[in-house]
């Protein structure tokens, strides 16, 4: 299971190139790391996935690209992260095959079952709580929407996206995500590695501890 999936954003990482935010992600315990470049060109976009790729096999961590099923073809991420706009699911399974982890965002419970049943490999379900980060992403939806999302896709892995932080990411995990996706409130702080570590370190304290001890 995913803990903790961070999301790069070279600008609010003060100029940091996406291969140095991943690299950080990854060494402070990240498992997967999502390149998010919206207005680079595909040669630039490119560049850094191959060099998070690198990483990420050295490190054996997960490389998921956003948006762009070419470029993870070509750099032989992982996976690829769709947005409702993008490529349909099933297009983009036609391209990649099942060895690649294809991930969907929604932001209700029609778009989740919808993804669960088009064979997405996780959802990521946003914003729970309002962020400046995505101008585009409306308000956030609460904790009660993903509860309600949590009980009406129950088999799909559930990763919780916008506005999650050290204050409210314990308060995400007892809802019932699965895991949690960041970006401002890792790659926006001076020392990402300590950011990453300490909301990981809430995460698998929160977490229900099925089968342990007794
Ligand atoms: N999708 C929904 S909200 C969001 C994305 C990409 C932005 C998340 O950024 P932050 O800084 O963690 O709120
Ligand atoms: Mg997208």
């Amino acid at each position: 299971m995913l803990d903790l999936y961070v999301i790069t954003d070279s600008a609010l990482a003060g100029g940091k190139p996406d291969s140095e935010i991943a690299r950080l992600a990854y060494e402070g315990g990240a498992e997967a790391v999502q390149l998010r470049m919206k207005n680079a060109s595909s040669a630039a976009m490119l560049q850094q996935a191959i060099e998070i790729q690198k990483i990420a096999d050295d490190l054996n961590k997960i490389f998921i690209v956003n948006d762009r099923v070419d470029i993870a073809f070509a750099s032989e991420a992982d996976g690829v992260h769709l947005g409702q706009d993008d490529l349909p699911l099933s297009y983009a399974r036609k391209i990649l095959g099942y060895d690649y982890i294809i991930g969907k965002s929604v932001s209700n419970s029609k778009e989740a079952v919808m993804a669960y049943e088009e064979g997405a490999d996780y959802i990521a379900l946003g914003p729970i709580f309002n962020t400046d980060t995505k101008t585009d992403a409306g308000a956030g939806i609460g904790l009660d929407a993903l509860l309600e999302v949590r009980e009406a896709a129950p088999d799909i892995p559930l990763v919780a996206i916008g506005g999650i932080n050290l204050g409210n990411i314990k308060d995400v995990i007892d809802t019932g995500a699965d895991s949690v996706a960041v970006i401002s409130a890792v790659v926006a702080k001076n020392d990402i590695k300590k950011a990453v570590h300490e909301l990981r370190d809430v995460i698998l304290k929160t977490r229900p501890h099925i089968g342990e001890g007794d």
